[in-house]
């Protein structure tokens, strides 16, 4: 079996270069997918996870832009439509300098088979561009954001392909993406997600990624008469999915200790509870700070530069900031530490020696591409509320996204689960996302 993976993974390596976080994003697939396709007959001689690998078209155009001192900027804009079998193109935008190639295409092919998973009709794609958006006025934003427009509007639509936030674009970017998208078009439509609420958005659209984690927790943790009541907890990141995940986990009853970003994480052992939460949002949303400052906020806790947070104890993990960011070794530490619970808000967060050390110790890990799926999906809600032209309410959404993440809970263990009741939920995600996509592949032919 492994001889046949490395043989896979060599022609894909062939095909595409150096691309790290993709050729690393599709090992972690063809491990539990390919025994899968060998075992099942329907998908012999097909080449079918050749196929999704490979995008169904990549965009990447210039976007010049004028900053403050009238200086002309340059950065590179891209789209990745990666697969509509199941339905239009959807995933995030990412505005952060690392951004390239590799990592584009790793979190195209991460969401084919996360949105598969969501149980709604929704291809996978990816985009985003190198521009930084960290010291930049509002209005260098927003020159930003319509200049990338004027090229992406082309290539998008909402029955095409319906862009989202990531890392370094939420709200303000989606409004002024949407502004120029509509100028451009003279069209009102579910081009985007995650809109305002006056403006076509879904209630819960902000909150879905990090409470979805958490619910995906709590799931994994009933199903040893557990649940996260108690629990001590380290959250890393301080954006989007950090901060909702922190307020879930302590509605919850559990207790949230660190936050971090890439300066470093802050420790608070009395808890970060709602009043330090919203003082948190207020720092990061508003004022557009450090995570730093919340030790001069709260002196009683502390601020470690340079670091994450994984060597400090804790019953549960979510690392919600970034690809690679929880290596081998901090799995390690985790698991010494009596961490017996990982839910990735993040994609990729850990590593494969991670992965493979969270798998190996047979702890509850869930990956990104089912415990971060609620983001996308109530993206998928909100598409469904622009087609009917009708608005849900936060108990709906709310409802609607439980019962998701209940469901690929459900699909995880289906596909995950041996015969000592231990639950693989990589192996289980892999395949489930796998099936429905590929199944709809070989209904469509060859194309
Ligand atoms: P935000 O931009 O709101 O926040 C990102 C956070 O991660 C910040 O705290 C940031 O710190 C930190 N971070 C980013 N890059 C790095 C890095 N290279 N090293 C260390 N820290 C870093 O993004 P989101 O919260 O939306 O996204 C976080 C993760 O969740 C990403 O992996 C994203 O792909 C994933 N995700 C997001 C979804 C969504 O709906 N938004 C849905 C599903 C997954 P700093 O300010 O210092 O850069
Ligand atoms: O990684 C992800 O799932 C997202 N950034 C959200 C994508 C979306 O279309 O809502």
């Amino acid at each position: 079996m492994k001889s046949k993976i490395d043989a896979f993974m060599k022609e894909i390596e062939a095909r595409n270069g150096l691309e790290p976080e993709f050729m690393q994003a599709v090992q972690e697939v063809a491990e539990t997918v390919i025994p899968y396709i060998i075992s099942q007959e329907i998908y012999h001689g097909k080449n079918i996870l050749m196929r999704m690998v490979e995008p169904e078209r990549v965009v990447t155009f210039r976007v010049a832009w004028v900053d403050d001192q009238g200086e002309i900027c340059v950065n590179r804009g891209y789209r990745i439509q990666m697969n509509s079998a199941i339905g239009p193109y959807k995933g995030g935008l990412r505005f952060h300098p690392t951004v390239n190639m590799s990592i584009l295409k790793f979190l195209a092919f991460e969401q084919v088979f996360k949105n598969s998973l969501t149980t709604l009709p929704m291809g996978g794609g990816k985009g985003g561009s190198d521009f930084d958006p960290k010291g930049k006025s509002d209005n260098e934003i927003m020159r930003f954001c319509q200049s990338f427009m004027t090229e992406l509007y082309r290539h998008i639509g909402p029955n095409t392909d319906v862009p989202a936030g990531d890392i370094g674009v939420g709200g303000r970017e989606i409004g002024f993406l949407y502004g120029m998208y509509k100028r451009l078009k003279n069209e009102f439509t579910g081009v985007l997600t995650g809109k305002g609420i006056s403006w076509g958005g879904s209630l819960i659209r902000p909150e879905a990624t990090g409470y979805g984690t958490v619910y995906f927790a709590e799931s994994m943790l009933k199903t040893k008469g557990d649940s996260m009541k108690g629990k001590t907890v380290l959250v890393s990141g301080s954006g989007n999915v950090a901060q909702y995940a922190t307020e879930k986990a302590t509605q919850l009853g559990a207790k949230v200790v660190t936050l971090s970003d890439s300066s470093g994480y802050i420790y608070d052992a009395d808890g970060i509870d709602a009043e330090k939460l919203a003082y948190v949002m207020e720092l990061k949303n508003v004022k557009r700070g450090r995570i730093s400052e919340y030790v001069k906020q709260y002196p009683s806790a502390n601020f470690t530069k340079g670091k994450t947070p994984w060597h400090e104890k804790c019953d549960v993990a979510l690392p919600c900031a970034t690809q690679n960011e929880l290596l081998g070794e901090d799995a390690k530490a985790l698991l010494a530490n009596g961490c017996f619970v990982v839910s990735e808000g993040a994609n990729m967060p850990s590593d494969l020696d991670a992965v493979h050390a969270f798998l190996d110790a047979k702890i509850l890990y869930a990956p990104g591409k089912a415990s971060n799926a609620g983001g996308v999906a109530t993206s998928g809600l909100e598409m469904s509320q622009n087609s009917l032209r009708m608005n849900w309410t936060r108990e709906e959404v709310d409802t609607k996204l439980r019962e998701i993440m209940n469901n690929i809970h459900d699909a995880c263990i289906k596909y995950g689960q041996d015969e000592n009741g231990y639950v693989d939920y990589v192996k289980g995600a892999n395949i489930a996302g796998f099936v429905k996509v590929a199944d709809a592949m070989l209904a469509q032919g060859v194309v």
